[in-house]
């Protein structure tokens, strides 16, 4: 059979063969033009109203098609199911889902925003890594919608809006990652195509939107599931006095959340792209369990916890400091209530793994703005790098 390819933008999967086209609407030799036009499927699916060349079938395993009407040649490929263009090079490079989840207020657009950005500048190049937008749309948004409403406005963002009032959609960030270190890894393809989803906490506990997170979650390489200890029961209190604290009502608490992502990852098997599930019947898919904010309980951690160093400098994932991170955070969750938690990990995940991380570094202000202090990530990509480093993608160092 052959292998599935997964969409980035709608996760939606299909054969290489399968791929098509769309007419880049120039003069061709025969001296013909298409017309452009709005294409229904995109605009449906992706919300793009824009004026584009017609969309055709040919076999998707090549990387130039003849379009049908004007007989120019064209390189744009296309998503069979969306119609979004497809990364270049997309079924030759490898290509990984990142699914990001978490319930409202956890952090997840903050995180997102802090993480891209630290890995497109300092925490990327101090590991030879490159992060570059796969395409305009992804740039511009990721631009205005995030970074700059961050970094240059420092204001801290307003919940993000639901699927369901967004024609049931959700509009991944699409980034090629690479090293910048040819040779490294001589056997292996030198980009990895990596799809963020940004959700909605409230998409977690609507029905509406439980079919798209089916769908996104299934399709994932690899979650990140985002848990703010500000939203247990047992943390809530430890916390510096004067950070701010999330409403809880009605909001997933860290273990429902946790309860609802496995159920669904555990019953859509056999539907689709089956969970990779070992012997043991565990669910294979690595999930980073990546508490948030941690700024807020620095002050109760011991001087020599790993979680008030930063990680080793280098330009390997280091495991061996990531393993006591893991340690610790096991130890905290005793402290916090979470011991559920790790039980439901340890029972149904073969791989897990957790982090601590403050995409912040301080609590914001009273009026949602960044401290005066500025932006100072703390421990921001080693879940990232966690995953990359699980599909060979960047190298690690240490104990295994
Ligand atoms: N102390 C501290 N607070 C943070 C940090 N990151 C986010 N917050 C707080 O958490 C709030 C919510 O952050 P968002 O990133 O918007 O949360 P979200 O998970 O995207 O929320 P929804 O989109 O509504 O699901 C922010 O407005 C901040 O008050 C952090 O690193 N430290
Ligand atoms: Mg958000
Ligand atoms: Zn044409
Ligand atoms: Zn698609």
């Amino acid at each position: 059979m052959a292998r599935r390819l997964t969409c980035p933008y709608c996760y939606e999967t299909f054969t290489g063969r399968e791929i098509s086209f769309r007419c880049n609407s120039r003069l061709s030799r025969t001296q013909k033009r298409c017309v452009r036009r709005r294409d229904d499927v995109l605009s449906d699916r992706m919300g793009q109203r824009g004026e584009v060349g017609p969309a055709f079938v040919a076999d998707g395993r090549r990387a130039t098609a003849q379009c049908p009407d004007c007989d120019g040649e064209t390189t744009f490929r296309i998503c069979p199911v969306c119609h979004s263009t497809l990364p270049a090079q997309f079924g030759m490079l490898e290509n990984r889902m990142i699914a990001m989840v978490g319930s409202k207020a956890t952090g997840k657009t903050v995180y997102t925003t802090v993480l891209l950005h630290e890995m497109m500048n300092r925490g990327g190049s101090a590991f030879g890594a490159a992060l570059v937008g796969a395409d305009d749309a992804t740039l511009q948004r990721f631009n205005s919608d995030y970074q700059e409403h961050l970094y240059r406005e420092g204001q801290l963002f307003a919940g993000t809006r639901p699927a369901v009032t967004n024609d049931n959609r959700v509009d991944p960030l699409v980034f090629r990652f690479g090293l910048r270190r040819p040779g490294l890894f001589r056997d292996r393809p030198q980009h990895t195509v990596l799809s963020f989803f940004d959700t909605a906490g409230e998409d977690f506990t609507s029905r509406e939107s439980m079919e798209l997170n089916t769908r996104y979650l299934m399709g994932a390489d690899g979650i990140v599931l985002l848990l703010d200890p500000l939203q247990m029961a047992g943390a809530r209190p430890l916390a510096r006095p004067g950070t701010a604290l999330p409403g809880t009502a009605g909001v997933d608490s860290p273990y429902n959340l946790v309860s609802k992502v496995t159920n669904l990852l555990l019953t859509r098997a056999g539907r689709g792209r089956a969970v990779r599930r070992s012997g043991s019947s565990r669910i294979d898919t690595p999930v980073a369990v990546v508490f948030t904010k941690l700024d807020a309980f620095w002050h109760m951690l011991d001087k020599g916890s790993p979680l008030r160093a930063h990680p080793p400098s280098g330009d390997r994932f280091d495991e061996e400091d990531s393993l006591s991170v893991h340690e610790e955070v096991r130890t905290l969750l005793k402290d916090w209530d979470g011991v559920p938690i790790d039980r439901l990990l340890e029972n149904t995940y073969s791989r897990y793994r957790y982090f601590g991380i403050s995409a912040l570094g301080h609590t914001p202000t009273e009026d949602a703005r960044v401290a005066r202090t500025g932006i100072q990530p703390y421990r921001v990509t080693d879940p990232l790098l966690w995953l990359l480093s699980g599909y060979g993608a960047v190298p690690r160092t240490g104990r295994r």
